[in-house]
């Protein structure tokens, strides 16, 4: 069993218009509600492939009945801790058709209590068993600070699980305490981490390198559209993305992470872990939603993606 933790989901709205002109009505030309939070999305996949998976976390309100009934049907199996009297936050996505990329503003979220944390930790002990896989990717909600997340990491390693963080910040470093099995920063978190701005890929990799030696057993780390650099003890790649016809670029770093998951839990090498990962994040970029892709798609993309060992 793989369960996913998104400790902050968000109900995502995504606003497609023009152009963003300051000081003007920029009148929306179409808008859709998707699924945010970042873990969402890796369960998402999973249930995209028929992955055995739970997505948990903490949800409140009609947002949170909104998030749990696009995961629902997306098949995605949810046991969410729900905070009575709260509401998960809203994340606006604006895309301007007119140029690539997109504007992303976040809401906080709501302050989860110690009670809800225990609750968590509590359903995690009861739901993990020895070697599944367990996911936190995103942020963490008011209430959670470093320590509190180290808590309920720690649950993963007592329930002797298989770690997996995708964070940033003071919560990444907690989670590289606990020695993850895979992390996936991408390059301002890994600066975060490693404390300087490297200059050039030979640099990235050297430092990527260091944190296999403190026995991170895979870094991934994103580069965007300028695709990835995976390392293990034993191999480093250097992975490009094929081209695609940007449409909405959010979301496709937790889709990258949950091509990554699933392709671990089918016991698949390096190489065609990222190949797979790499083409279904691309496939992301080309859908409007932020949890949309083809898996039709992704198996087309795959050839054109370019693998280089360094
Ligand atoms: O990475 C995309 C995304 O998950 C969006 O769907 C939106 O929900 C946002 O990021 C949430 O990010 P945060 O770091 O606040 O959890």
């Amino acid at each position: 069993m793989i369960i996913t933790v998104t400790l902050n989901p968000s109900l995502d709205k995504v606003i497609f218009v023009d152009k963003l002109n300051r000081n003007q009505n920029n009148r929306s030309k179409g808008i859709l509600y998707d699924i945010g939070g970042k873990a969402t999305h890796v369960s998402v996949v999973l249930s995209s492939m028929g992955i055995d998976n739970i997505s948990t976390g903490f949800l409140a309100g009609r947002n949170g009945k909104h998030v749990q009934d696009l995961l629902e049907k997306k098949n995605v199996k949810c046991d969410y801790v729900w905070q009575e009297g709260f509401e998960t936050r809203e994340t606006y996505i604006v895309v301007p058709q007119s140029e690539e990329g997109s504007y992303m503003i976040t809401e906080r979220g709501f302050a989860v209590t110690g009670e809800s944390v225990e609750k968590l930790k509590e359903k995690l002990r009861s739901l993990i068993k020895r070697n599944d896989i367990v996911v936190f990717s995103g942020g963490a909600p008011n209430g959670i600070d470093s320590k509190i997340y180290g808590d309920i990491i720690s649950v993963v390693k007592e329930k002797e699980g298989i770690l997996i963080v995708d964070s940033s910040g003071e919560f990444l470093v907690e989670g590289l305490k606990a020695k993850p099995y895979l992390i996936k920063p991408n390059e301002i978190e890994f600066r975060d981490i490693i404390g300087f701005a490297p200059s050039s890929d030979e640099e990235l990799i050297e430092e990527v390198k260091k944190l296999n030696e403190d026995g991170i057993e895979i870094v991934a780390l994103s580069l965007g559209r300028r695709g990835s650099i995976v390392s293990t003890k034993d191999r480093t790649i250097r992975v490009y993305p094929p081209d695609v016809k940007e449409v909405n670029d959010t979301g496709c770093g937790d889709v990258f992470l949950g091509g990554v998951v699933a392709m671990i839990a089918r016991g698949k090498d390096v190489e065609d872990i990222f190949r797979f990962a790499t083409a279904i994040s691309a496939s992301k970029a080309t859908m409007q939603g932020t949890s949309d892709f083809s898996l039709e798609q992704t198996n087309e993309l795959m050839k054109g993606v370019v693998i280089n060992d360094v």
